[in-house]
């Protein structure tokens, strides 16, 4: 029936007049999706959308077939957030649906842009709760968890539902949409030429956002009475490609920059004016801070207490296309609301000619400390310890990086993720993907599938142990597409770390794994190249061979059991118990 389909939009004699092209849900969604530049989708086929899965590959859309939605769904919303396009998740009915979720509400969590399409029972039994084929009100449970959530019933509203599900997701603060499809609807047949117009190619789907001119004043006006200026480089401003503008803002102030994590090689981690290595002195010592497409959520510790060194006051001046994000958790004294791309050149504009560079001495005082960190850090990375610990590992691993700035990094873990974060230097935008707004572990193979089809380059996703079993049976799809995927997992034998024992009774500690699991085997099964690192220079010899061929490894790099530590950086959320039996 597909290929039938696919070949041809249906045509047919009826008793009535001449012959009649017709076209149905099927072909409208995969015309509605291609019309709007959508020509990749991620998912898991099943009832009631393989057919529409085959007709869009025979269509020319690229479809990616997953072991899991939730993988599928994470590489839809990696896709969003490196091409500002929404990235398409499509799953079957209730569990498929309820597996992409999550990745749908990370998504929105997140601000990237994309659309879960999933396809649903049938609507009458549904609604009735007469126990259908996978019955579920899937629309009243996406509802909470994204930004926008659609159902279409009416083949002849395909067009305009795409449209609203896209201008949804990008416009404003990119999130999460889903859009429900019930199975009736992949077969309702309407007239082709009708079906042709009801089609709505998006006009401007992210319109730009022109900051007022009072705002940009006050902002500078902030700025320029600034002793100790930071400005701070969130995922936002990675998302809106406004790179040649925020480097500008950055050299032609002079301020210290501190990117997030996924802010990271917006400018070079080398970058003179960088601060990554002395976050807590910026944090602390600054007396005005530009935010940039970066909230004041627990990651920035909310703007206040300690790590901000309260009881100084400090300024906040803070760019979002969200209005409700300023003064969430502190007073924003100079909201700029609008697109980044245009709040930062309209800031550039504004600053003149004459702008004077941030004071010479804090600038010093932040080049000091980290030198310092720096200098503390670099022997640390020499070291060639067997077993590994994380420092060796990853002195091998920032080289790799290095000398491939194209590549690009996929990182979860909890010291995995940290120490992997501080240590590896970024150097060009968009090139670091990891954990996000959640520290959600499971995200490694979905964005290593989406980075590799959406970018083309080379993926090398440094992945602790524990985070890899989340997504790691989608190996099999990086060797069943061929990705140029490396995949170092950090073998430490547990999360956090893998000395763990049960108080009592027999069973593991709950942290521990398998000791001295071969993960590298697993990725054998799939005919792609497993290696099983334990010093420094055969993770060194692996690596290379691996981003110089493209070809898809699975490295099992052996860490130290006890070298890691609970939770990484955060140990501090952990809740302590004072009754606790030692
Ligand atoms: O200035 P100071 O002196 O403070 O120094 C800082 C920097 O200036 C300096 N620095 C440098 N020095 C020298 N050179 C360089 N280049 C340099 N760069 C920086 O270093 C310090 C630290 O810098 P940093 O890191 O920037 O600063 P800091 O203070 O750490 O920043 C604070 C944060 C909050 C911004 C930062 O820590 C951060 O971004 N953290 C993210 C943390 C996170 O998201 N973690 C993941 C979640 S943990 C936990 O939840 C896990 N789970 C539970 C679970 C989850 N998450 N999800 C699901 C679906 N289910 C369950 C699980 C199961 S983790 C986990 C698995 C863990 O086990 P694995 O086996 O996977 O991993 P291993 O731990 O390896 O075993
Ligand atoms: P980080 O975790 O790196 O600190 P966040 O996810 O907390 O970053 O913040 C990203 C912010 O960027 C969100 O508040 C979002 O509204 C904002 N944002 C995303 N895209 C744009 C854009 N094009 N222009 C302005 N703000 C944006
Ligand atoms: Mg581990």
């Amino acid at each position: 029936m597909a290929d039938a389909a696919v070949k041809e939009k249906i045509a047919t004699t009826d008793a009535a007049g001449p012959e009649r092209e017709l076209t149905d849900g099927f072909n409208l969604v995969i015309d509605a999706l291609k019309l709007n530049g959508l020509n990749t989708i991620y998912g898991v086929p099943g009832i009631p959308i393989t057919d529409f899965g085959r007709m869009a590959q025979a269509a020319g859309i690229r479809v990616l077939s997953f072991r899991h939605e939730q993988n599928a769904g994470y590489a839809a919303s990696i896709a969003g957030f490196l091409t500002k396009k929404p990235g398409i998740c499509l799953t079957v009915s209730a569990p498929g649906f309820l597996n992409g979720l999550t990745a749908l509400a990370h998504a929105t969590t997140n601000c990237f842009p994309m659309i879960l399409i999933s396809g649903s029972s049938e609507r009458e039994i549904v609604d009735l709760q007469q126990g259908d084929y996978e019955e579920m009100d899937q629309l009243a449970i996406a509802k909470p968890l994204c930004k926008a959530a659609y159902r279409i019933l009416h083949a002849q509203d395909i067009g305009i539902g795409l449209a609203r599900a896209i201008r949804a997701a990008v416009s404003g603060r990119p999130g999460g949409v889903y859009l429900d499809l019930p199975a009736k609807l992949f077969g309702q047949v309407i007239d082709a030429e009708e079906g042709r117009k009801s089609l709505v190619k998006v006009i401007d789907p992210a319109p730009a956002q022109i900051p007022a001119p009072d705002a940009v004043k006050r902002a500078l006006d902030v700025l320029k009475n600034a002793k100790r200026p930071l400005i701070i480089l969130g995922k936002g401003a990675s998302y809106s490609q406004a790179d040649d503008a925020i480097r500008n803002f950055v050299e032609k102030s002079g301020v210290p920059f501190l990117p997030m994590s996924m802010g990271k090689g917006l400018l070079p981690d080398t970058h003179p004016q960088c601060a990554g290595a002395a976050r807590s002195t910026v944090l602390k010592d600054s007396d005005v801070v530009v935010l940039i497409g970066a909230r004041l959520n627990w990651l920035l510790s909310h703007g206040k207490g300690k790590s901000w060194g309260e009881p100084h006051s400090k300024k906040f001046i803070q760019i979002d296309i969200e209005p409700k994000e300023m003064d969430s958790n502190v007073e924003i004294a100079a909201p700029l609301i609008g697109d980044i791309g245009s709040c930062v050149s309209a800031l550039v504009d504004g600053m003149g000619s004459s702008w004077p560079k941030a004071p010479a001495d804090w600038m010093g005082a932040v080049s000091k400390k980290r030198d310092e960190n720096v200098a503390k850090m670099a022997p640390r990375l020499m070291n060639n310890n067997v077993p590994m610990d994380y420092h060796g590992a990853l002195g091998v691993l920032r080289t790799v990086i290095k000398e491939r700035p194209d590549a690009i990094l996929v990182n979860e873990g909890a010291n995995a993720l940290d120490l992997t974060r501080g240590i590896i230097d970024m150097y060009k935008p968009r090139k670091r993907i990891d954990v996000g707004t959640w520290g959600v572990m499971g995200i490694g193979m979905g964005y290593a599938i989406g980075a590799a089809v959406e970018t083309g380059k080379p993926v090398l996703a440094i992945e602790g142990d524990s985070a890899f079993g989340f997504s790691g049976m989608e190996i099999e799809t990086i060797c069943r597409y061929k990705l140029p995927v490396c995949v170092v997992i950090f073998n430490n034998d547990g999360i956090y770390r893998g000395t763990d024992v049960n108080a009592l009774g027999t069973d593991p500690a709950t942290t521990v794994f398998v000791k001295g699991s071969r993960y590298d085997k697993m990725i054998e099964a799939f005919d792609g190249v497993g290696v099983n690192a334990t010093s420094p220079d055969e993770l060194r010899r692996a690596v290379n061979a691996a981003m110089d061929s493209g070809k898809p490894t699975l490295i099992n790099a052996v860490i130290d059991p006890a070298a890691g530590s609970e939770s990484g950086r955060i140990g501090n959320l952990n809740p302590q118990s004072k009754l606790r039996k030692k």
